[in-house]
């Protein structure tokens, strides 16, 4: 198979890949005559081969987790198709989705379970069974819980399957210490600062309505590299529509080539831009009177404390024309209320974040696009009750972007629709899920408490958390470090325990529930067996909980069973779900109209805080100030980083036919500086930051296309594991980079885009 994708070129695959699934709307016998026959000579094509199997289940190449429908034949996938009734695909996918079969089958997955033989960190492991793999971690996990107890055991979890560890068993266990990267190092900051203005999340899915948007402004969110399925779709057609597009962003991004205005602000001073076009929109009196009267509290506040941040006065700090400033706010203005700017989702940039994202959810308020048809919906979260099950020892706030935490999505808010939220609060942030950096910490210190075990499932550790120098110390205190992974990623060879997991198209999971203008719930069948000795994650969970105690939240048996009770309580069976194209759509609250009496908005209130009560109360400002950020020194730039289109962060630069279409990253360079530094287009320089860490060789893209204070890569290369024959040794890493950072005071956010780095040419 591997060698059959190797074969296709990159245009047959790009076209397949965003021809958006034509095959889809076929059954698979449809599909089989449909097809030609295959040429004398040629090997049979994989849909003559035998019966195709089609079965319904969720991308997991990224977190927005589209419908797909997977085509097997004896037993092995082919292909993935969008469901064309998932509200998330609606029949396509991106490149990394059509990649799945590829990442599935990648020759370098990890294939049974092992215990380390050799010191932490050397990578050497014997492979055992799984009762040997369970019993030893059941009885390490017991022996630190009965020691310092069960608190001392973290948790974090990213990937389809972290409900089970990060969620189930977490709370179930009863450590409060279960954290995702998809929150504090991803998007905290815009949902605490939805919290505290709306009184409810932003939500996995960004409810931007956009079939009837006008106007839609972007602030460093680079559609088109962030290549999510979905919202280059709703963009494509926006912008096909005639819709204004607005980019605010240091680099000339995919998407500032296709904005009507793009902002080249200097990096780190966007809050003063938002302040600005707050000053614009209220002293020329072009916000939206009526909805804010109706809905808002505190705008005088806001008004005084806007009054002197003109568009000169942003101009200076921005480096941005004062005029630009004022036409986009008036441009925006013209098109309220279906004029938006989308709430980023990786807002975590230099830990005063939710300061800044306050400020975008302001701008949205007096744009009056909350609520009103083409500007933002409500999201509301599908109705489906959780597995029955004893109370859990510890509420659950491990937070994420992806977070439709399966069962406890009946529980958790999404949207006005949503209960208050479940306040398991004990961090020293004002609000919001546990930061990752809190529990690195006292891994190594001890202090407040000691960490003693880590349990690492779907989470690059070493790539995603900032500062690898800093995990690597906590990695070699613990006493044990437990890694459920597919492949073997760099933290591998720090683990003690090493679960193989079978692949989301090798397992059957759990529901996926999502809060959405059409709240909707999808099936995740199984399409094959499990590769090599690998199991689910759902099993995992319960060998373990029944291995420690924890019998009463494990009477399921499987997770079919499990789902099939959940799917009782709306009067579904998974027979008819499968029937019906393994999609539940329902019906949602998008607009303040389908609210009679009762506010939308969840703020103590009842109205949209322009001015924060609460903000004020915990000694934090009530309405949002701009700070400046350090700035580069002599010789130096700010490393900004992002995403590339066809990978996934760091997990799918190993994965045959993406590596193919993009091996390594490469190092935007502003020309003129380039042309001063004597360095030309397609030399390879290593990077070195302010802490003397050192990445590359990178090869230079010189470019009009980015400022001159700031280089740019794409995140999740570099990589330091030679088990991971592809790539191994490509590019250079943000991660190892990223040694510092800066915690949010609010959200626990880490703000990571202060690193500087020089350019060393190579020897
Ligand atoms: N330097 C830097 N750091 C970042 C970012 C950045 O841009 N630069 N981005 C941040 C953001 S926005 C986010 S959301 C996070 C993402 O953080 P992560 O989710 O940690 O990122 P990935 O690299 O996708 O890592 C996923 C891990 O899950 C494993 N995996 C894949 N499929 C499965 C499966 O089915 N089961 C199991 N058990 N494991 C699986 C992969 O092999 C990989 O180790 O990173 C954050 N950190
Ligand atoms: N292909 C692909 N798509 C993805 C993902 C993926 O891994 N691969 N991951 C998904 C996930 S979980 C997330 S969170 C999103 C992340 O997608 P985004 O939220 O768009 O976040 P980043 O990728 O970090 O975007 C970085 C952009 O911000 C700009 N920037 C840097 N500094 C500043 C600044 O100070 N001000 C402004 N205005 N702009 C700045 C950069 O130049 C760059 O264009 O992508 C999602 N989509
Ligand atoms: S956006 Fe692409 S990678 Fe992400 S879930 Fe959808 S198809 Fe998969
Ligand atoms: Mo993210």
């Amino acid at each position: 198979m591997g060698k059959v994708q190797l074969q296709i070129s990159r245009r047959t695959f790009l076209k397949s890949a965003f021809a958006g699934g034509a095959g889809v709307a076929l059954a698979a016998g449809q599909l089989q005559q449909a097809a030609a026959a295959p040429a004398a000579g040629t090997t049979t094509p994989w849909y003559y081969r035998g019966q195709i199997k089609s079965t319904y289940s969720v991308c997991d190449m990224c977190p927005w987790r589209c419908g797909i429908i997977a085509q097997s034949v004896e037993g092995r996938v082919f292909k993935i198709d969008g469901n064309p009734a998932d509200p998330k695909s609606r029949g396509m996918l991106c490149a990394r989705g059509q990649g799945g079969v590829s990442f599935m089958y990648d020759p370098d997955r990890l294939r049974s379970p092992m215990l380390r033989t050799g010191e932490r960190g050397e990578g050497k492991f014997q492979e055992v069974t799984w009762e040997e793999a369970l019993d030893h971690t059941a009885e390490k996990l017991l022996a630190i819980k009965e020691q310092y107890g069960p608190e001392s055991v973290a948790i974090f979890g990213h990937t389809s399957g972290e409900f089970w560890f990060a969620d189930y068993f977490a709370q179930a266990w009863g450590t409060p210490n279960a954290a995702k990267p998809s929150s504090s190092l991803c998007t905290s900051p815009r949902e605490e600062a939805s919290n505290l203005t709306f009184g409810f999340p932003v939500g996995g899915h960004e409810p931007v309505d956009w079939a009837g948007l006008r106007c839609l402004t972007l602030i460093g969110s680079h559609i088109g590299e962030d290549s999510r399925n979905t919202v280059m779709q709703d963009f494509a057609n926006a912008r096909a529509r005639g819709a204004t597009v607005i980019v605010v962003d240091p680099r000339f991004s995919s998407v500032a080539a296709k904005a009507d205005y793009w902002l080249p602000i200097k990096p780190g001073t966007d809050t003063a831009l938002l302040l600005a076009w707050i000053n614009v929109l209220i002293t020329e009196h072009r916000y939206d009177a009526d909805y804010i009267a109706q809905w808002a509290q505190g705008f005088e506040e806001l008004a005084a404390h806007v009054a002197d941040m003109t568009p000169e006065w942003a101009a200076a700090i921005t480096e941005l024309d004062a005029e630009l400033i004022r036409t986009t706010a008036r441009v925006m203005a013209d098109n309220l209320p279906q004029s938006v700017i989308m709430p980023g989702r990786h807002v975590t940039w230099y830990g005063n974040d939710t300061q800044r994202m306050r400020a975008v959810h302001i701008i949205n308020a007096l744009l009056g696009a909350y609520g009103r048809e083409g500007g933002i919906y409500f999201n509301k979260s599908p109705y489906i009750e959780a597995y029955p099950h004893p109370p859990f020892a510890v509420a659950g706030s491990a937070g994420g972007c992806s977070a439709e935490p399966g069962a406890e999505s009946a529980e958790l808010p999404v949207g006005p629709s949503g209960k208050a939220r479940a306040d398991g609060a004990r961090t020293k942030f004002l609000r919001g899920a546990t930061a990752m950096q809190e529990l690195i910490e006292p891994m190594i210190t001890g202090e407040p408490y000691p960490i003693k075990a880590l349990i690492v499932y779907g989470t690059n550790l070493l790539n995603t958390v900032p500062n690898p120098a800093r995990t690597l110390e906590a990695l070699k205190k613990l006493d044990l470090v437990v890694v459920i992974d597919v492949l073997p990623m760099e933290h591998v060879a720090w683990a003690d325990v090493v679960l193989p997991e079978a692949t989301i198209l090798e397992r059957f999971d759990d529901l996926w529930t999502v809060a959405h203008k059409t709240p909707y719930i999808a099936l995740r069948d199984q399409a094959v067996e499990p590769y090599a000795d690998t199991k689910p994650a759902w099993w995992m969970a319960r060998e373990l909980g029944l291995r420690v105690g924890l019998e009463k939240f494990f009477k399921w048996e499987t997770a079919e069973e499990f789902v099939e009770t959940r799917l009782k309580t709306i009067g579904y069976s998974l027979e008819k779900l499968r029937s019906e194209g393994g999609v539940i759509v329902q019906k949602g609250k998008p607009y303040l109209d389908d609210f009679k009496s009762n506010s939308p908005f969840l703020t103590k209130s009842g109205k949209i805080e322009l001015y924060s009560e609460e903000l004020a109360l915990a000694g934090h400002d009530p309405l949002p100030v701009y700070t400046p950020v350090e700035e580069p020194p002599q010789g130096y730039f700010r490393l900004l980083y992002g995403r590339h289109p066809v990978h996934t962060f760091a997990k799918t630069q190993n994965t045959p036919l993406l590596h193919q279409l993009n091996p390594e990253n490469d190092l935007w360079l502003n020309a003129g500086v380039a042309a001063s530094l004597g360095i030309e287009d397609g030399d390879r320089v290593y990077v070195e930051n302010q802490d003397g860490v050192r990445s590359g060789p990178i090869k230079v893209k010189v470019t009009q296309r980015i400022r001159p204070d700031a280089v740019f890569m794409s995140h999740g290369f570099g990589r330091n594991a030679p088990q991971l024959t592809l790539a191994n040794g490509r590019g250079a890493s943000d991660a190892a980079l990223i040694s510092r950072y800066t915690l949010d005071p609010i959200s626990g956010g880490a703000g990571m885009r202060i690193n500087f780095v020089r350019i060393v040419k190579e020897a």
